[in-house]
């Protein structure tokens, strides 16, 4: 429980790496339950609004100004529940409207670490439902039995994901039923391509879809970029910034998502043709700031877009085929595989999607905030 510690309030959390996220877990009890009083304590806990969130553990990048709070499942078929909250580094909002499938890989070893789950055997599978969209994933985790036959989450191990140094134990994910996790539907228009004419730059074909994150997918050359940009390069480049935000507020009101000026979706899709034996290359936008790699449901819904003729991506994607795709996204610190299982019925649709993602716990005790901010009795 969360406690007085002098002049500030003590709130217990684990600090983990979730893919190629990172932020504070919580259990979502230790937590107040007023929804502003929450936000307020996550906002002072990451030291946000502050671009460089000086005074708290947000690592002023939208990838590290995460939070994730668990709790266990309250209904059949699930095991653990979540709210994924997203922090801008100099925003002041808690946005709980979204996925992250890589703060997702955080969920189930924490779950562990606080005794919600029992591991049971060697290997540990849960349900876990994402409460931002209602979307329920399997996942699976190692949980070896140490000298004394006590389980413990297993984190050394031999997986690798690009955008994280060295091995770790691997954490399957498999995902049903993410289409229009926040857009409806997979395709919000109805169209698998749209054209939309941006100011200073003309009509401009989008595939608009939702498997899981709200994605507008550009070809990269009509937004005169590459598609092979270092982040950097992209962050440094006001004028394609200003291109792809002006394109993002036009597909926002296509998507049926209103004026998303302020929203952290839809994020931005660059695509090109795969340059290191891939299926695509993608440069991501989340959605102001270049994302290092790719986020993990905007990397199934990438690899989505690349099975449905038409699109956009279908159009400069390569060697995607069968009844069960991997689906090879390339991104700027490697490349992404994305499993697809699509209906033997219906070609054009993406039933399953599994992946691979690792995590770890970084740290553990107490995260302190003023007690002006929250003062639990
Ligand atoms: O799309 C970044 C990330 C994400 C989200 C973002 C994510 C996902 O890489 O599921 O994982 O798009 O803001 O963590």
């Amino acid at each position: 429980r969360s406690r007085r510690r002098g002049s500030q309030t003590a709130v217990p959390c684990l600090f983990m790496r979730g893919g190629t996220s990172r932020g504070p877990f919580f259990d979502e009890r230790a937590l107040p339950a007023d929804v502003s009083t929450r936000d307020a304590v996550l906002l002072a806990a990451l030291g946000s609004p502050d671009e460089r969130q000086i005074d708290g553990v947000g690592g002023a990048h939208p990838l590290t100004s995460k939070v994730g709070m668990v709790r266990p499942g309250t209904r059949p078929g699930v095991d653990v529940e979540w709210t994924f909250g997203q922090v801008q580094p100099d925003g002041d909002a808690v946005d709980v409207t979204a996925n992250c499938g890589n703060m997702l890989a955080a969920v189930l070893p924490f779950a562990v670490e606080t005794g919600m789950v029992v591991p049971a055997g060697d290997r540990t599978t849960a349900r876990v439902l994402t409460r931002n969209t209602g979307m329920v994933a399997e996942i699976a985790i190692r949980t070896p039995a140490g000298p004394d036959g006590t389980r413990h989450v297993e984190y050394a191990g031999d997986a690798r994901i690009d955008g994280v140094r060295g091995g770790a134990a691997p954490i399957e994910i498999g995902f049903l039923d993410t289409a229009g996790s926040v857009a409806g539907s997979l395709l919000p228009t109805g169209n698998v391509r749209d054209t939309v004419e941006v100011p200073d730059v003309g009509p401009v074909d989008v595939t608009l879809i939702d498997n899981g994150q709200p994605l507008v997918i550009v070809e990269a050359g009509r937004l005169g970029a590459t598609g092979y940009e270092d982040p950097a390069e992209i962050d440094g480049d006001d004028a394609l910034k200003a291109k792809v935000e002006a394109l993002r507020l036009i597909c926002g009101r296509a998507m049926g998502l209103g004026d998303v000026a302020a929203k952290n979706y839809p994020k931005m899709t660059l695509v090109a043709s795969p340059r290191h034996g891939g299926s695509l290359s993608t440069r991501s936008l989340i959605p102001r700031v270049a994302h290092r790699s790719i986020g993990v449901l905007a990397a199934v819904t990438a690899a989505t877009a690349c099975v449905l003729e038409g699109s956009v991506a279908h159009d400069v994607a390569s060697g995607v085929s069968g009844t069960e795709p991997v689906v090879s996204v390339e991104h700027p610190s490697g490349e992404f595989s994305v499993t697809l299982v699509l209906d033997p019925a219906d070609p054009q649709r993406v039933v399953r999607s599994a992946l691979l993602r690792t995590a770890r716990l970084l740290m553990s005790g107490d995260v302190l905030v003023p007690s002006s901010v929250w003062n639990p009795v």
